[in-house]
């Protein structure tokens, strides 16, 4: 049975952990986070994922998914590790992929195969782990260069959405860009095991840039609808209907706005492509500054709405980066929160998927928030807000994501 070592057991490493060892291999899953570890060995998970528990607890029964704090020889090694922005440089946190690729060093023998899945700076792959994974005393094998001293190495980013992760992993189409032929081959037979979306072989850089596009693509389009609201609000239309309307053209799709971007992807991705080359990019640069500008925008709304009271209460309703999700990871909803804090508002916040104590004004039902309230304030889709019922509320409500 093949042996395959995941390095990074979260959003998308134990998923994808499980998956193989629930296909057919045998997988050490690598974690430096002791608790995830002792969860995982307890049959339990650390991560709200629809489907995940289950898949991760046959994994873990059949004995073929191990969890472990330190990599061993394996056939296959898969680095799925964060990489997060760095803020102030607004450039790619490599930390992770670097620590990672390091750990496996000792491990590395000619023949393996070395899969990074982490999004990550275009020719992350060959200029930053290459030189790493040298050190091994191996070469990577490049076009030609086969030899009984090569290892192989490919970029196969991973593509899912949270929420849908299980079958997203599945039926996706994959990209995978290695650093020859060989290694990308190698990658479409392993992934072959379960993805039944069609798999793209490319080189590693083009790998890349094809991840980073799409989560851009995307940013952009909503910095777009974005826009659209606000100019909305000048020219007295509901923004909504219009982007409904238009939709039904054939060639139209416009994102949906709402109170900035969140999560771990496409807020941080189109810094990546912005480093590698700052001065040819000043669309995304600006998609950025708008989508980031949105709380400020949903500050100005509550502020207008609540102008009369004195020291007026908010209910907050969804502190997730979007709906039906646990994650408040660079969350505008979170952001929104802190600058209304900040200009000495009253608050009382509710999320269904949020443990109590995220946030200090964190109340455990929705009762509770708009008990009192002066004004409710939707920051998050979650579907459990569609229920919510107008003819109880007798305050203004601010919806900035159509729930409603
Ligand atoms: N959002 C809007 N309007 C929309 C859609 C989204 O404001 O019309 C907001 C969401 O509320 C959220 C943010 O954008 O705050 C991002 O949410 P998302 O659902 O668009 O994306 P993610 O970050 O959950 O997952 C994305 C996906 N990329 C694309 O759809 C191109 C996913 O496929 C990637 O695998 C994931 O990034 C990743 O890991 O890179």
């Amino acid at each position: 049975m093949k042996k395959i070592c995941v390095l990074g057991l979260g959003y998308i490493g134990l998923p994808t952990a499980a998956m193989f060892a629930t296909h057919g291999f045998k997988v050490l899953g690598v974690e430096i986070k002791k608790d995830v570890v002792e969860i995982l060995n307890n049959g339990d998970v650390h991560i709200q994922e629809p489907g995940l528990k289950t898949l991760a607890q046959a994994a873990l029964k059949s004995g073929n998914l191990i969890p472990s704090l330190k990599p061993d020889h394996s056939d296959v090694f898969i680095i799925a590790v964060p990489t997060p922005l760095l803020k102030e440089e607004k450039k790619g946190d490599l930390s992770y992929v670097i620590s990672a690729a390091e750990s496996i060093v000792p491990f590395l023998k000619p023949g393996n195969l070395v899969i990074l899945e982490s999004t990550s700076p275009p020719r992350t792959t060959m200029d930053i782990l290459v030189p790493i994974l040298e050190r091994s005393g191996l070469e990577v094998s490049r076009e030609g260069s086969e030899s009984a001293t090569s290892f192989y190495l490919a970029h196969c980013p991973e593509r899912v959405l949270p929420g849908r992760i299980l079958k997203e992993l599945v039926h996706n189409d994959r990209v995978i860009g290695g650093a020859d032929r060989a290694a990308s081959q190698m990658a479409r037979e392993l992934y072959s095991s379960f993805v039944e979306g069609k798999i793209f072989l490319t080189d590693a850089t083009t790998a890349e840039m094809v991840k980073l596009m799409e989560n851009t693509y995307r940013d952009v389009n909503i910095a777009l609808a974005n826009e659209f609201s606000l100019v909305a609000e000048k020219v007295g239309i509901n923004i909504w209907e219009a982007i409904e309307i238009a939709n039904r053209h054939p060639r139209v799709n416009i994102l949906k706005p709402g109170p900035g971007v969140g999560g771990h992807c496409i807020a941080v991705d189109p810094w990546f492509i912005v480093q590698a080359a700052p001065e040819v990019t000043p669309l995304i640069q600006m998609t950025r500054q708008v989508n980031d500008g949105m709380p400020a925008q949903v500050v100005r709304l509550v502020k207008r709405a609540v102008a009369e009271v004195e020291r007026p209460v908010i209910a907050c309703l969804g502190l997730t980066y979007k709906g039906d999700v646990d994650d408040i990871r660079e969350s505008p909803a979170i952001r929104v929160i802190e600058l209304l804090r900040a200009e000495g508002f009253g608050l009382q916040a509710y999320d269904p998927f949020v443990p109590m104590g995220a946030i200090p004004e964190q109340v455990s039902n929705i009762e509770a928030a708009i008990s009192g309230a002066d004004a409710v304030l939707i920051l998050t889709d979650h579907s459990a807000f569609k229920e919510l019922y107008l003819g109880d509320i007798d305050c203004p409500v601010i919806d900035t994501r159509d729930v409603l």
